[in-house]
């Protein structure tokens, strides 16, 4: 049996596990990239060089390029992660992210189905729990119905309605990972984790003075991408092609996620006042090291996820509680302490970009 997967998004935060835990599984991993002027491949870096393992040149915006690798990797399994991901920016770039984030689920699927795979290629598609968005029951499992409640959810939306479309249409064994946040040491730096973890590690180290957050009391249901990438690869191992929510089945705040950060760096944070007044204060010197800027406040907010995995669990097999929010919280924030002490002759570029993210010019 071949066992050659096809990943799209692979220099992502999840292309990056996948990639390796596909190729410990002995499969051929082929990874489309876009073309960029830097070569920004950090994530895979350690796997460019081995055997098993292609980089061939696609955009989720251009039909052709997805023709073209798809009839010359010939997958058994693609697994379309790649995606403009982050909420804020969908505001930003609304057409953009429904050209990639929707119509580019369409590509992948009409690609196979041009190349004559319909039969041979199972496709997993990276959808998300912001599809409840405002939600309308908690916690979400797979009969919850959808509110998206952002470019970004509304375009993910098309995605999942056209991936079950084509499963029934064509008998297409294609399928959606519902997936709640997961979080890593490799998470992009202007999601919320990462966000917090980098700025505890510079303020403990003195390279960072405060940290400026949106909504505070945003809930999220929070695990290690790790784990996840195990549930994108046993989606597609099941007898028949189904979707299923992935998540751990525990809540927890910003606020929450901050205090455990800062406290695993050494500072006991007290948060006092609310909306825009609320501030995080290191409770041993009084300082002011936490504030909220309506720079980071959304249109509109998705501000409720918290995620069921009975099914999952039960079909999968799959275990929600390998890794507990508070080890996420301190992997994270361990591998943030030894990055920004090794910043060096770097650190003002960083510090830069810290910069950036506190007036609100990255979000
Ligand atoms: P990520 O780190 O932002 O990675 C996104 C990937 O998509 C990158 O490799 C990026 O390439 C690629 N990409 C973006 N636009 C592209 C285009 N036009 N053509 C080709 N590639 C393009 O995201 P992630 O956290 O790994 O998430 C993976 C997928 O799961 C995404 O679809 C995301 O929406 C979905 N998801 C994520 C979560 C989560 O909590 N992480 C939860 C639910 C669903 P560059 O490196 O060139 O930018
Ligand atoms: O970390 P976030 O930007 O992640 P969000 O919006 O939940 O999206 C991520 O998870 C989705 C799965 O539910 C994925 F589909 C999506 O691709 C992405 O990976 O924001 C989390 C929460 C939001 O409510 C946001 O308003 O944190 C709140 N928040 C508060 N302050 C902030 C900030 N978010 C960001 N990015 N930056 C802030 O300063």
């Amino acid at each position: 049996m071949r066992k050659v997967a096809l990943i799209t998004g692979v220099t992502g935060q999840d292309g990056s596990y996948l990639s390796e835990f596909l190729l410990e599984k002995g499969y051929d991993v082929h990874g489309m990239i876009r073309r960029s002027s830097v070569d920004y491949r950090e994530r895979i870096a350690h796997l460019e060089g081995r055997p098993n393992f292609h980089l061939h040149y696609g955009d989720m915006g251009d039909s052709m390029s997805i023709l073209q690798v798809v009839s010359k990797v010939k997958p058994t399994e693609i697994y379309n992660l790649a995606a403009q991901s982050h909420v804020q920016v969908s505001f930003d770039s609304p057409e953009f992210t429904a050209d990639v984030d929707a119509t580019g689920v369409l590509r992948v699927l009409e690609a196979v189905r041009l190349c004559g795979l319909t039969q041979t290629c199972r496709i997993y598609q990276a959808s998300t729990s912001e599809l409840y968005g405002k939600v309308e029951q908690v916690p979400q499992n797979e009969q919850t119905p959808f509110h998206p409640y952002s470019p970004y959810a509304v375009a993910k939306l098309y995605g999942f309605w056209i991936v079950k479309e084509y499963r029934e249409a064509y008998g297409m064994y294609c399928c959606s990972g519902i997936l709640f946040n997961h979080e890593s040491e490799r998470r992009g730096e202007t999601f919320v984790t990462r966000k917090i973890t980098l700025a505890a590690a510079r303020i403990a180290q003195g390279k960072q003075d405060r940290l400026l957050l949106g909504n505070l009391s945003s809930l999220r249901d929070w695990g290690y991408a790790k784990d996840y990438v195990e549930c994108m690869w046993l989606i597609l191992q099941q007898d028949r092609p189904d979707d299923f929510v992935i998540a751990t089945g525990v809540q927890h705040s910003v606020r929450e996620f901050c205090y455990h950060a800062f406290r695993r760096v050494g500072i006991e944070l007290e948060f006092r006042g609310e909306g825009l007044d609320e501030q995080g204060i290191d409770k041993a010197t009084g300082r002011v090291l936490v504030e909220v800027s309506p720079d980071f406040y959304r249109p509109t907010d998705v501000v409720n996820l918290w995620g069921d995995p009975t099914k999952a669990r039960e079909i999968l097999g799959w275990n929600p509680s390998r890794t507990s929010f508070e080890d996420l919280v301190a992997l994270m924030v361990d591998h943030d302490m030894a990055k920004v002490a090794a910043e060096g002759a770097a650190a003002k570029v960083r510090t830069n970009l810290a910069e950036y993210l506190e007036k609100g010019i990255v979000k």
